[in-house]
């Protein structure tokens, strides 16, 4: 199982150590494709916006699932969602805040969750990783 995990990076990284730990447990499902994501030091310097979307499109394409922590705005998980959704790929996305965007939310292909806890995003993970 191929797992395509978004999360904030320009959009702000406040949930990179959450974004780490999220990886951390989707790892016993399958390969993370995205790894990156929940690294603290991110160093963009060495690699061109261009670079960047096309290594992303590519995993995004080799990807079995989208998960998306979508708590923090980003323009760039808005994209994979959007673009994930056009290659009929089930996305799963998971918020703290009250609501998240209504194109998300209101989205029938998309399945939407709310947590609190992380703990609760592991059980909600152990759930739908048994129905894939
Ligand atoms: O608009 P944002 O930057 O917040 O978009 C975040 C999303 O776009 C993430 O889910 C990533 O998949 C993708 N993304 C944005 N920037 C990068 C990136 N930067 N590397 C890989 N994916 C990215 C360079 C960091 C690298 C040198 C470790």
């Amino acid at each position: 199982m191929k797992i395509y995990f978004s999360g904030s990076i320009r959009g702000g990284r406040e949930d990179a150590e959450l974004y780490a730990q999220i990886i951390e447990e989707l790892k016993q499902y399958g390969e993370v494709l995205t790894e990156h994501i929940g690294q603290m030091d991110l160093q963009e310097e060495e690699i061109t916006d261009e670079q960047i979307h096309n290594q992303d499109m590519a995993w995004l394409t080799a990807s079995d699932i989208i998960i998306a922590e979508v708590t923090v705005p980003s323009l760039g998980v808005g994209y994979e969602i959007g673009r994930g959704l056009e290659m009929k790929k089930p996305i799963y996305c998971f918020h703290r805040t009250e609501k998240t965007s209504a194109m998300i939310s209101g989205c029938k292909e998309i399945e939407t969750y709310k947590y609190d806890q992380k703990e609760e995003i592991k059980a909600l993970f152990s759930k739908l990783f048994q129905e894939q």
